[in-house]
């Protein structure tokens, strides 16, 4: 009798561990269904390059939500304004440095420093 008793015993401890396995298994296969989930929300990074008293590219396709970074690749500094409402005026980039801008609506914009000949767009998809 003793016997069975401690067998029974050791029988319930090998079970509480396996069944502890299982348990954990299923939180796994939700974090996963989660992740897919987020692909929606994933934006794009565009980069304009200033360089020889231009923007480049001139006319940049963009969705709100994009992220656009601007890159002063030329001598002298600049400015990035839009003309209109103040959507958006970055600071003044000295050669080397860049200034980002997460796009909220479509823009003519200009170089302040240059505004004769320095002159771009954000023109968004679907306009
Ligand atoms: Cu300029």
């Amino acid at each position: 009798m003793k016997n069975s008793v401690a067998v029974l015993g050791i029988r319930v401890c090998l079970l509480f561990p396996i069944l502890f396995l299982f348990s954990c298994s299923s939180p796994n296969k939700k974090s996963a269904a989660n992740q897919t989930g987020t692909k929606e929300n994933i934006h794009k990074v565009d980069t304009v390059t200033i360089n020889m008293m231009k923007f480049n590219p001139e006319i940049l396709k963009v969705d709100k939500g994009d992220t656009v970074i601007w890159l002063n690749k030329g001598m002298v500094a600049h400015t990035v304004k839009s003309y209109r409402d103040n959507k958006f005026y970055s600071d003044t980039l000295a050669p080397g440095k860049t200034w980002t801008w997460v796009v909220t609506d479509s823009a003519a914009y200009y170089c302040t420093l240059h505004p004769a000949t320095m002159m771009a767009k954000l023109l968004l998809n679907n306009k």
